[in-house]
């Protein structure tokens, strides 16, 4: 007897993305977006397939978020984004609804959202996640996405 493996790779994953980009903290969110665009080209997604949506802080970002799924054109969804800590009660709030409002809209229209949206406690651990030592997490959240598209395209054959 073997076991059925249903799992995704990243040479299967063309089809059309939406990136959603919140604007705060623009010098962070910038080189996620510039990871995330070059992480797709570099998996075989066409320029052509890609749109970007630009709102303007993370707390917009499941609303946009909610509509492009909406439009029923994406195979998936990229949020980015950076909530960094800064000494008010905000920073949880922001992240919270933020982080929360996409899983909402992944599971409501069935398709992936990747979450991109740094949430950490300085400056410097920002910097660290967007393209230094910590990797790129627009890098990231892009290749999860290509994953989990072509994860979902295994499941339905
Ligand atoms: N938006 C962010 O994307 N990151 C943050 O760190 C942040 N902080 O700390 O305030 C932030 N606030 C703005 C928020 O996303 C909304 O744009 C704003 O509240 C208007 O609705």
């Amino acid at each position: 007897m073997s076991v059925k493996i249903i799992e995704g790779d990243f040479v299967s994953g063309a089809g059309k993305y939406t990136i959603v980009v919140g604007r705060f903290n623009a010098f962070v969110v910038e080189s996620l977006l510039a990871g995330a665009l070059d992480t797709l080209k570099r998996h075989g997604i066409k320029d052509s397939d890609v749109r970007v949506v630009r709102v303007p802080g993370a707390f917009e970002i499941p609303l946009a978020v909610q509509k492009v799924a909406a439009q029923k054109q994406d195979d998936a969804i990229i949020a980015l984004g950076a909530v960094i800590r800064g000494g008010t009660p905000h920073f949880e709030y922001v992240s919270g609804e933020s982080s929360k409002g996409i899983a909402q809209v992944a599971m409501d229209f069935s398709i992936p959202v990747a979450n991109g949206i740094l949430t950490v406690n300085s400056i410097e651990q920002a910097i660290e996640r967007s393209g230094t030592k910590a990797g790129n997490k627009g890098a990231e959240a892009a290749l999860s996405a290509i994953e989990m598209v072509s994860v979902l395209r295994n499941l339905e054959a």
